[in-house]
């Protein structure tokens, strides 16, 4: 008997419409948990290394995670795994919403998809009976359109539909993933569905997930649920009103957005609005939102209601919102209305297109226009005012129309295709990715760290447990770490304590190195544990002070899995995942060299420290000082087989 997991992966070959049940490995649970961790093996080991996005070796990997299914609260992710048409490395994006939980009830940890379709198709997977199913009517249509339009034509209301929109079906680099009040976003899925021409997976399942040990299981979940009840009706005090309680950035139940508003760059991550949020801007945005909110609404088992169903002010017809996405588009398009956001993003999420990296790309395109490097030829057609550009150029990058052909491979790669001193414009990607609009005074160490190493290339995917900012009064550093019962080790609370907003305790040089490789690791590490099992990071990692941490992680796993776990073999499990990640992303080619966030992400720049923290983290994690895991770390980790791999291939040298 298999608990937690199912024990079966549903492989599915595109090419010859091969559909196969396949009993996985019990060894493979212990030693990666599930989720993000027993996929990156799984691409390891099949994936060759000079495998592009669009090769057709280039598995797209659909995995739940060990705790979907289960009865623990926020167990709803669904995570994709495939080689980014943009960065070149393996993406990770995830969704919540209820398919993962559909998925493991129709009996599969994961869908392992290889090779491509000669026509467009969809995947229905019911419970035992599964089908590869003609799409070709639903060329064009768009992600949320598809959706209902499968549930219709399968007669299965309840079956949960993950679906490409014109983006993906055009491979758009940044085309997302859409389900239902979700979506798997970032650095291109959608657009490797598309290349694999699948519109959609659609997942109906009736069995049953089994626990190892039930009522130990449920106790342990009653505590969580406790706690959840305190930390609702106790939000934290002295944090920006978005994280001061749990759940993913509350955005959609908060109408204050004087944070992003004043602290994220407006344009192309070009302007920073200090005074943004007067009263009459809250008032109209306030206004909007309320509105354009039909109701609050939760992902699969979920406490908290971190999406919105919104209809937008012109159209009537709904879709989800959430998070930073409420903004992205105004905000990019330095558009001061709201209802602007509220409007386009409902065609973006049709057209299926990520809302961190789209609304850059458009902002860069409209940087251009202006400084004379793309020209009338290049907008012609294209209205002049700011909110008819935005929509025009989104239709031209989701149809790869004209220049839109050239802007849908993102920024870092039109920019060179460009040229003319379109490159200098690049100026906010990271391993050719968007990044959030941020560009801030002082050099944050902690956030170079995790700006610099992060395998994903996404902020919001690496931070969270640890304050942001240090508190401005002893008082608050006190108050803050008294119940901090979720730190891995108590020293955190004396960084806390000793960290000041100025002086010789603040930034750059405090945290020193050591502190801030220690607190990067521990924030990473929770990440590396929510992705492995499936859980919402609005519950685990990304938030400050959550339900579930490293103490209570352990029992939860054994309780569920029966596997027999502690901290100290947790942490070792997902070290392993993150090192085998990493060695995956090195035999890519990913070196220090790499690992840099952008030049004017920080006014005042440190180089000496910077190469200091990066040397010290490397050092921490057992990583040579070009970024590579060293043998003895490989070794140490079970990962023997990893070390001889990149020691026949010439990237680890000398131990
Ligand atoms: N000594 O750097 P600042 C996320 C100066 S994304 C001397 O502009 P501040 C989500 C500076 O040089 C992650 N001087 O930043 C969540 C500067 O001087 P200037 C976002 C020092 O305004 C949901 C001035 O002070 N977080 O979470 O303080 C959805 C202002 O500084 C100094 C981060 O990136 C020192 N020690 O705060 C999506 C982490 N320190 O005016 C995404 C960092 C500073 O002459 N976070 N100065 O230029 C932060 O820093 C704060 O939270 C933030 C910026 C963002 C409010
Ligand atoms: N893009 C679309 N289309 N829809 C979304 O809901 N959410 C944004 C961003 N892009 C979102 C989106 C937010 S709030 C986050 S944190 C990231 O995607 C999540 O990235 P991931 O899905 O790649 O993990
Ligand atoms: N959960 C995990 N495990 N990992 C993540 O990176 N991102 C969070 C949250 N849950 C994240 C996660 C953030 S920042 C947001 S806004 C939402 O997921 C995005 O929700 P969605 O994927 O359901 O669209």
């Amino acid at each position: 008997m298999r608990y937690a997991e199912t024990g079966y992966h549903l492989e599915i070959d595109l090419a010859r419409g091969n559909i196969e049940r396949v009993e996985t490995d019990p060894k493979l649970t212990e030693l990666h948990l599930g989720g993000l961790g027993t996929s990156v093996k799984l691409h390891w080991d099949r994936v060759p290394p000079e495998t592009e996005a669009f090769d057709d070796e280039n598995i797209l990997t659909v995995s739940t995670g060990l705790l979907n299914g289960t009865p623990a609260y926020s167990a709803n992710r669904t995570l994709f795994t495939f080689i980014s048409p943009q960065s070149g490395l393996l993406a990770y994006p995830m969704m919540g919403g209820f398919f993962s939980a559909e998925l493991k009830y129709a009996g599969y940890d994961k869908i392992v998809i290889r090779n491509k379709s000669p026509k467009l198709v969809y995947l229905w997977i019911h419970n035992d009976k599964v089908e590869i199913r003609d799409a070709t009517h639903l060329k064009g249509k768009g992600a949320l359109e598809t959706q209902d339009l499968i549930r219709e034509e399968l007669k299965q209301p309840k079956a949960q539909v993950a679906a490409i929109g014109l983006a993906g079906e055009n491979r758009v680099f940044t085309a997302s993933i859409e389900q239902s009040r979700s979506s798997a976003s970032r650095l291109g899925g959608g657009a490797v569905m598309g290349d694999k021409n699948i519109k959609a997976i659609a997942v109906r399942g009736t069995k049953d997930v089994y626990l190892a040990r039930g009522a130990e299981f449920m106790s342990l979940m009653d505590e969580v649920t406790e706690y959840i009840n305190f930390r609702n009706t106790n939000p934290i005090p002295d944090v920006m009103t978005i994280l001061s309680g749990i759940g993913s950035p509350q955005e959609m139940k908060h109408t204050d957005e004087k944070w992003h508003t004043e602290n994220f760059m407006w344009g192309n991550a070009r302007t920073r609005r200090r005074d943004f949020w007067s009263k009459d801007n809250e008032a109209n945005w306030t206004n909007a939102q309320l509105t354009a909110i039909q109701r609050l609404i939760s992902c699969f088992n979920c406490p908290q209601q971190c999406g919105a169903l919104v209809a937008s002010p012109d159209s009537g017809s709904r879709y989800m919102m959430k998070c930073f996405g409420k903004l992205t588009y105004a905000m990019a398009s330095y558009v001061d209305d709201l209802n602007f956001n509220f409007r386009i993003l409902q065609r973006a999420t049709e057209y299926g297109v990520d809302s961190f990296s789209t609304p850059q790309i458009l902002a860069f395109a409209v940087e251009l226009y202006e400084a004379g490097i793309l020209t009338d030829k290049d907008f012609e057609g294209c209205p002049s005012d700011k909110e008819g550009r935005f929509f025009w150029l989104l239709d031209r990058v989701a149809h790869r129309e004209g220049i839109g052909d050239i802007l849908a491979d993102g920024v870092y790669y039109a920019a060179r295709k460009i040229g003319k001193g379109a490159e200098k414009f690049d100026h906010n990607t990271i391993k050719k990715h968007e990044q959030l609009p941020l560009k801030l005074g002082m050099l944050d160490p902690i956030y170079y760290l995790m700006y610099s190493t992060n395998e994903k290339i996404s902020i919001t995917q690496i931070e969270g447990n640890f304050p942001q900012a240090a508190f401005p009064t002893r008082e608050q550093r006190e108050a803050f770490v008294r119940d901090w019962i979720q730190v891995p080790d108590d020293r955190f609370k004396q960084y806390v304590l000793e960290w000041e907003p100025r002086g010789d305790k603040s930034i750059p040089y405090f945290p020193t190195p050591q502190m801030c490789s220690e607190i990067v690791d521990w924030m990473e590490m929770l990440h590396n544990i929510d992705d492995a099992l499936g859980i919402c990071a609005g519950m685990g990692s990304f938030c400050l002070k959550p339900p579930y941490h490293i103490h209570n992680y352990p029992k939860l796993i054994s309780a569920a899995s029966g596997m027999d776990v502690d901290e100290a073999g947790l942490k070792k499990i997902v070290n392993r995942s993150r090192n085998l990640h990493r060695a995956f992303n090195n035999r890519r080619g990913m070196r220090r060299a790499d690992e840099k966030p952008p030049e004017d992400h920080w006014k005042r720049r440190f180089p000496e420290l910077e190469e200091e923290l990066l040397s010290t983290y490397y050092k921490f994690k057992g990583w040579n000082m070009n970024g590579v895991p060293t043998k003895e770390r490989l070794i140490e980790l079970d990962l023997g087989y990893v070390a001889e791999d990149l020691e026949k291939r010439g990237i680890l040298k000398d131990g």
